[in-house]
């Protein structure tokens, strides 16, 4: 019966927390949460820069409307301002894409007309509009959403800008490499050449104007976990391998071995691990190992980079409507998002700043974002050397010798060994296929042993939401409904409370 069965979720991130609030909602007695570190959240992660408080992983409710159960959530533990809460709000269609108020800086210290670069930008959208369109068709005509773009541009740059002088044909190209570089921040990738072009539309926007936590996005975990007995989980306790199919154990066919030693049964465990986590660990994680075809989609499936750095400054070198700074390099007309020269031109990749807003609540800060290889060499590199770069580089962009940052912060994704990188993405050669192997349960289906042994939840588990926090919460409860309905099918009589 469900008042019996032992459930165990590994790891503390929203995913397993939702799945943890569901199931004890529909009377399960015995849940328990085993998390790695000291701490509940995961990837949700709120940090202190001064006085204010800032995202060191996720930032945005991406979509907040009524489809988008974080907003939700968040609307109902009143964590949210005024304005979000809008219908006006809601109603803004922007496709992931936020309409900020943009200003442009290139290498050689100049501020840069829009009106230069914005044709750019406007071709790159319409083309990545377009990687969104090669669903179900037999083929991709490129391997990824790079090289589609590139070459799109290459052929369309000389029709639509013939008449433009050769100097800016070349900024507007560079301003393409900009976005190359934003869009491997926005799909955790290397490279936009890791991103595969057939499942590109795979990802699902909901409509709604990006919206912050003024309080700090931990403040959805701290009400979610109100809603779970105490002691629910145990934090300092990393799960080593999970032996499903256990033929030792007859009452319990799971069994958990923990770092420390410990062995803990279970009738279902539910594995909520970052992909970066599976990627590096399934073949200890698992005994038996994991069956190809899922092994296959750990390893298919992307699970890049993307990191911050907040820079603060006494006095802004910005525009007071600036919402977002791009940094254009000049050099880069051969539309570039990698850099061979890793320990030169890391700093490159980063493609400018967001602007932390309002001013009242954060003072002069800047969030500096930058994806891939260089975003994991940044994180092996002192905060003095971090902070060297980005100040070279912002008087660079300036032509301001004498900015200096008072204070910086960065996360390091990459070195977080409970996590190793920030989210996941549809590689090249990547399906929809993919995300159905990542959530189906073990044993695999037409298995005769007992089903939903082993569990997976996370955000590299949903088919749409994926990369996503609201993704992540509705794998959770994803997956706490699928051990509800069984109980429910192998014992109707037993009513639940939902
Ligand atoms: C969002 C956003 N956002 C920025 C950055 C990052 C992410 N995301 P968790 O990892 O949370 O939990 C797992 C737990 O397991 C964890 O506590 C571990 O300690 C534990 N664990 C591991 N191993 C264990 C073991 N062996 N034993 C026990 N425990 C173990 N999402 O909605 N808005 O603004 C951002 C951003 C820097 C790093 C984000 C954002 C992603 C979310 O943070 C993430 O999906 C969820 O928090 C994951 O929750 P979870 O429970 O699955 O895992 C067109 C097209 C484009 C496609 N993409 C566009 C979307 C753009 C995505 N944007 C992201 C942007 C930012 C800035």
């Amino acid at each position: 019966s469900r008042l019996n069965s032992k459930i165990v979720i590994v790891g503390g991130g929203i995913s397993g927390i939702a799945a943890a609030q569901r199931l004890v909602k529909a009377g399960f007695h015995h849940v328990r949460i085993l998390e790695a570190t000291s701490r509940c959240g995961g990837r949700i992660k709120t940090g202190r820069l001064g006085d204010s408080l800032v995202e060191i992983g996720a930032n945005w409710i991406h979509g907040p409307s009524q489809e988008n159960p974080v907003f939700c959530l968040a609307r109902q533990y009143g964590l949210l301002e005024p304005e979000a809460l809008t219908p006006e709000n809601q109603a803004m269609d922007i496709a992931g894409h936020p309409p900020w108020v943009p200003a442009f800086y290139s290498s050689s210290g100049q501020k840069l007309n829009a009106e230069d670069v914005v044709p750019a930008i406007e071709l790159f959208a319409e083309l990545l509009d377009q990687s969104s369109e090669f669903q179900n068709q037999k083929g991709e005509p490129f391997p990824s959403v790079g090289d589609f773009i590139c070459t799109q541009v290459r052929q369309q740059a000389e029709e639509k800008w013939k008449d433009t002088d050769l100097a800016t044909k070349s900024l507007r190209l560079c301003m393409i490499s900009n976005m190359l570089k934003v869009e491997c921040c926005v799909n955790g990738a290397h490279s936009m050449n890791e991103v595969g072009l057939g499942a590109f539309g795979q990802y699902k926007t909901l409509p709604g104007l990006d919206c912050t936590f003024p309080g700090g996005y931990e403040g959805l975990i701290k009400n979610l976990m109100l809603e779970l007995p105490d002691g629910l989980v145990t934090y300092n306790m990393p799960v080593r391998c999970i032996h499903w199919n256990n033929s030792e154990r007859t009452d319990n066919p799971v069994m958990l071995e923990c770092d420390s030693g410990e062995k803990i049964s279970a009738d279902h465990v539910i594995v909520t691990v970052p992909l970066g986590y599976l990627k590096m660990h399934h073949s200890t994680m698992f005994q038996p190992p994991l069956p190809l075809h899922k092994l296959h989609s750990v390893q298919r499936l992307g699970f890049g980079t993307n990191n911050k750095i907040f820079v603060e400054f006494d006095v802004p070198w910005w525009d007071a409507q600036c919402e977002v700074i791009y940094l254009v390099w000049e050099d880069e007309d051969d539309m570039v998002d990698q850099f061979p020269d890793i320990q030169r031109s890391w700093i490159k990749k980063l493609f400018g700043f967001t602007v932390l807003k309002p001013t009242e609540r954060y003072g002069h800060v800047l969030c500096g974002w930058i994806a891939g290889h260089e975003s994991e060499y940044m994180e092996t590199l002192s905060e003095q050397e971090v902070t060297q770069a980005v100040t070279q580089l912002i008087r660079r962009f300036t032509g301001n010798p004498t900015v200096t940052p008072t204070r910086i912060l960065r996360s390091q994704w990459f070195h977080d060994p409970w996590t190793y990188g920030s989210y996941s993405h549809l590689g090249n050669g990547c399906s929809e296929q993919d995300l159905d192997n990542m959530m189906e349960p073990l044993p695999p289906k037409g298995s005769q042993s007992q089903p939903n042994q082993v569990l997976f939840a996370g955000e590299a588990t949903h088919p749409c939401y994926f990369s996503t926090v609201h993704g992540a919460l509705l794998t959770g409860w994803r997956e706490a409904d699928r051990l509800i309905s069984y109980y429910s099918s192998i014992n109707p009589s037993e009513a639940f409370k939902s």
